[in-house]
């Protein structure tokens, strides 16, 4: 399998997070919209990245779906998503809710870095950002991973690699330090090989 994407982007790498804990090797294009669409749109009509080359040469893109088709490959008793209700459902609202502060803060990141500064929109930029601290703030007081459970389960492995695209792309506008118990579940898994082996710094080293 091939994995198109770099590990700045967030979707991309719980993708690779995901296909590392489940123990299937891949190889990995770290392409970007920005430098490398026409490439990223061969895989991906809209262009955007991640998108998984499947070893029959099938193409599969958003990540969510990616995940979906793997935990289909391992099956209920190694998904890494609950295969039944409630948990399901409970790992879903998370789920839902760290995409939707990764959307928001990508949008913000977007206006900052891909307007020239005299066209900025600051009122868009606050009301992005106000998304991603509401978000993170509900995130901080629902989230809690089920008990006794040293397993990575895909609701961890967004919000840890949600919790570190926002440091390195928003830090300076965020006070990520306000959400204790989110920071506690980073500074548990961020260290851990799983996670350093998919760290955005690899790609920027390699440039
Ligand atoms: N919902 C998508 C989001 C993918 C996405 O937004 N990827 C970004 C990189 S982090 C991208 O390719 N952006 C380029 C663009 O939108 O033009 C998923 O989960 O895969």
């Amino acid at each position: 399998m091939i994995l198109i994407g770099r590990f700045l982007s967030p979707y991309t790498r719980r993708v690779a997070v995901s296909l590392n804990i489940l123990g299937m090797p891949f190889e990995r294009r770290p392409l970007t919209a920005w430098h490398n669409l026409e490439d990223v749109r061969e895989v991906n009509p809209v262009g955007r990245i991640p998108a998984l080359i499947l070893d029959d040469g099938e193409v599969l893109f958003e990540s969510s779906a990616i995940l979906d088709h793997l935990d289909q490959v391992v099956g209920p008793g190694r998904a890494l998503l609950p295969p039944r209700e409630p948990d399901r459902r409970a790992d879903l609202r998370i789920l839902a809710v760290g995409l939707g502060v990764m959307d928001k803060a990508a949008a913000a990141r977007y206006e900052m870095v891909m307007r020239p500064e005299d066209k900025i929109h600051q009122p868009w930029v606050d009301h992005n950002l106000g998304q991603v601290r509401s978000g993170l703030d509900w995130l901080n007081a629902h989230f809690s991973p089920r008990p006794a459970s040293d397993d990575l389960p895909q609701t961890v492995i967004t919000t840890v690699v949600m919790y570190d695209f926002l440091n390195i792309a928003l830090g300076d506008h965020l006070e990520m330090d306000r959400y204790e118990s989110l920071g506690a579940l980073s500074r548990k898994w961020r260290e851990t090989d799983i996670f350093r082996e998919t760290h955005p710094d690899i790609d920027t080293k390699q440039e």
